[in-house]
This record gives C-alpha cells, sequence and structure tokens, in this order.
C-alpha cells in the first residue's frame, strides 16, 4: 500500500459538502482516508476570482499506481461538475480540485503527473493543511522534513 497525500480545493457551491463528498469517493474509488486536515478558508492564489477557496489535505492509503490514481481522481472531479481544468493555463473557478501531493518517497516527472506536487512548498494553501497531518513527512526532493521547510522559508501566502 503507499501512503498518498492529497490537496483538496473548491470554491464554488456548498465548499464544506464539496471537500465531504470528495472524501466520500475517495474512500469509495482510492482507498482508506487515514487523516483528514482541518477545512481553511483561502484566498484565491495565481488568479482573481470574488469567490474564496477552501482547503484541505487528507491522508489515503491505496493500492494504485500513480498514474491510474490520477485518472480516477480526475474522474471524481469530473463526477463532482468539473468541467474544465485550465484554460491557457489561467486557473478558474471550480466545484472541486484534488491534487496528488506526496506519494510515498516517489519522485517522478511526466508530462501528464509530477511527483512530488511541484508547487507545494510555494502555497501556503497547500502546506498548512499538510503540515496539521504530515508533520512528520519528508519532501523527497528537498530531502527535509514538510514542518521544516513551511517554517523555514516561512509564509509564502
Ligand atoms: N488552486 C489553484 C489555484 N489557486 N488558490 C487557493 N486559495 N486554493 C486553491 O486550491 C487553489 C488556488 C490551482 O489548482
Ligand atoms: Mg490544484
Ligand atoms: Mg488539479
Amino acid at each position: 500500500m503507499a501512503k498518498v497525500f492529497l490537496g483538496l480545493g473548491t470554491n464554488l457551491g456548498d465548499k464544506r459538502n464539496n471537500l465531504l463528498t470528495a472524501v466520500k469517493y475517495i474512500e469509495e474509488k482510492i482507498g482508506k482516508v487515514t487523516s483528514l486536515s482541518s477545512f481553511y478558508a483561502t484566498e484565491p492564489w495565481g488568479f482573481e476570482s470574488e469567490n474564496q477557496f477552501l482547503n484541505a489535505a487528507i491522508c489515503v492509503e491505496t493500492s494504485l499506481e500513480p498514474l491510474n490514481l490520477l485518472h480516477i481522481i480526475k474522474d471524481v472531479e469530473i463526477e463532482m461538475g468539473r468541467t474544465q481544468k485550465s484554460v491557457n493555463k489561467e486557473y478558474s473557478d471550480r466545484p472541486i480540485d484534488i491534487d496528488i501531493l506526496l506519494y510515498d518517497d516517489m519522485i517522478m516527472e511526466t508530462e501528464e503527473l509530477t511527483i512530488p506536487h511541484p508547487l507545494i512548498t510555494e502555497r501556503d494553501f497547500v502546506m498548512k493543511p499538510l503540515v496539521e497531518i504530515a508533520s512528520d513527512a519528508v519532501h523527497p526532493v528537498l530531502k527535509k522534513g514538510l514542518k521544516e521547510v513551511f517554517y523555514k522559508i516561512g509564509s509564502k501566502k
């Protein structure tokens, strides 16, 4: 079983319910959810929107390989009403976004998927919930504890 950390984000509709629904789908289709962070209200990062986000992180134990996992995540996003990912690389409002943050201590870089998620350390909305549930995890590329990365580099917003 792989231990995987996923980042969840939503800024449309009933956001709390969207996060809980995503967790339910993840339990059904991906594996046992062993931790769920608090829900964090955050300002849109990297684009302009009047819709605040609700972000969270979870840990899930799964037997799915990374690319299979990614495809199932995409199915869940679509089932939950996600219509477009990004247009011209611009971010947009969405009912749910599920990102693979860490997959054991795997490092992979393909056109379809990069693990660890390349923007983890740039984003407080990812790091805050992640550090809450993965305080002992080590970033496999930086080879440093996540807590250390978060608190030493400091808040990037
Ligand atoms: N996701 C993005 C871009 N910007 N901002 C916040 N606050 N939360 C997100 O989940 C988020 C974002 C791209 O997926
Ligand atoms: Mg994302
Ligand atoms: Mg995504």
